[in-house]
């Protein structure tokens, strides 16, 4: 057998063994969720036609060609009896792009498409572009919200690196014809994690946004932000109000932003939420939660206090360590919640939950009191309010 055929049939059979293995909840969770034991995507589940050229003339090594460094940050939609990730995928040149992979399960079995999506450009060509919140909106429309990311044309000379974000949108019915619309336009200088809100808020369109001054820092502005758009092909936002800010010496206090589209529920619409802090190991992320009102999704009753879920484990390394960050979350009607969030902007996992535990985490964790006297007052309580059932 030449070393093409080996390597060839070797790397085939070794990423047909990680579509096929099975996943099943890490042993006793912390009662919101299941994490499961293995990522449900990673770059190895990248197929093989994607990187290497299958030609013994012009391939006689099996060499990789197009490397695949990354597969995170997946929106998630549940369609016709099946979960989808659009999942960012980074190439070795570092540009990200947008791929559909399937599972019958949610939490195993996910095997990408054939081509990864060709995502339709505007007349001013993104440079990169990730992160998609997919929404199935009331309006019968599928649409996918993501970044959209071009060189900072007043960078000075020799800075290679600011970037203007904006929030490129499309839409679909099945998950393969795409149709560009108008980029999101705000006041912002810069928006990331802009998430569309499934139902017309007043006859409008509502958006979640992250308004901020620079590429990596929110300046003086940040929170997670909120406007409404009278039309979707030509959004605009005039206004743009904070409902969630950012707060000192808190899991948020850098920056914060919307994650996939909020579940709805009969006590309110529940969010699932990134927040920033700075250590002396770099940014952390970890991702909060938190419940906003059901006919004003813009008015958050509920904030638990602290981190839902923060990266652990192997989970905190990678390409940008000590990172969580979720887009994409699947309710399904008979209550189950798969919470797809990505670890250190490398790999894809899965925590599964139920809306009624989400509902209890929101609605029954106390809020952060933003000190340390206050927060030992708050576990005193506990503790005294546990010792007298014991006694
Ligand atoms: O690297 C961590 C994350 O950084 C950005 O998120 P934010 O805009 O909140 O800082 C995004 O680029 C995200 O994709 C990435 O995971």
């Amino acid at each position: 057998m030449s070393l093409f055929q080996q390597r060839k049939q070797q790397l085939t059979e070794r990423y047909e063994a990680l579509i096929a293995r099975k996943n099943k909840p890490a042993e006793l969770g912390n009662g919101i969720f299941d994490r499961y034991e293995h990522p449900v995507l990673t770059a190895g589940h990248a197929p093989l036609e994607w990187k290497y050229d299958f030609n013994p003339e012009t391939n006689p090594y099996f060499m990789e060609r197009l490397g695949v460094h990354c597969v995170f940050n997946p929106g998630a939609i549940f369609l016709n009896g099946k979960y989808y990730l659009v999942a960012r995928v980074e190439g070795n040149d570092r540009k990200s792009f947008f791929a559909i992979a399937e599972s019958d399960s949610g939490v195993d079995g996910f095997r990408f498409r054939d081509f990864p999506v060709l995502l339709p450009e505007t007349s001013d060509p993104d440079i990169n572009v990730y992160d998609m919140r997919l929404v199935q909106h009331e309006d019968g429309w599928i649409y996918g919200l993501f970044c959209t990311e071009r060189k900072d044309p007043n960078a000075p000379k020799g800075d290679l690196s600011s970037a203007v974000a904006q929030c490129g949108i499309v839409r679909t019915k099945d998950l393969k014809q795409w149709e560009r619309l108008a980029d999101l336009k705000t006041a912002s200088n810069q928006q990331r994690n802009v998430v569309l809100h499934p139902e017309f808020v007043g006859g409008q369109y509502a958006f979640y946004t992250r308004p901020q001054d620079g590429f990596i820092d929110t300046g003086s502005g940040g929170g997670i932000g909120w406007g409404l758009s009278a039309t979707i092909e030509n959004a605009v936002i005039e206004s743009e109000t904070i409902i969630d800010e950012r707060h000192y010496h808190t899991i948020k206090e850098v920056k914060n932003g919307q994650g996939p589209a909020p579940i709805k529920t009969d006590k309110g619409w529940i969010h699932i939420a990134h927040g920033v802090r700075n250590t002396a190991a770099g940014l952390r992320y970890v991702l909060y939660a938190f419940l906003s009102d059901l006919k004003e999704p813009d008015m958050v009753t509920h904030r638990p206090g602290g981190h839902l879920l923060a990266p652990e484990g192997i989970e905190r390394v990678g390409d940008v360590s000590n990172v969580a960050f979720c887009n994409g979350v699947i309710a399904r009607e008979n209550g189950d919640v798969y919470i797809y969030y990505a670890s250190s902007d490398t790999r894809c996992h899965v925590a599964v939950t139920t809306v009624g535990q989400l509902l209890d985490y929101c609605i029954n964790t106390p809020e952060d009191p933003l000190r340390s006297y206050a927060c030992v007052e708050q576990r005193i309580a506990l503790i005294e309010r546990n010792m007298s059932l014991t006694v």
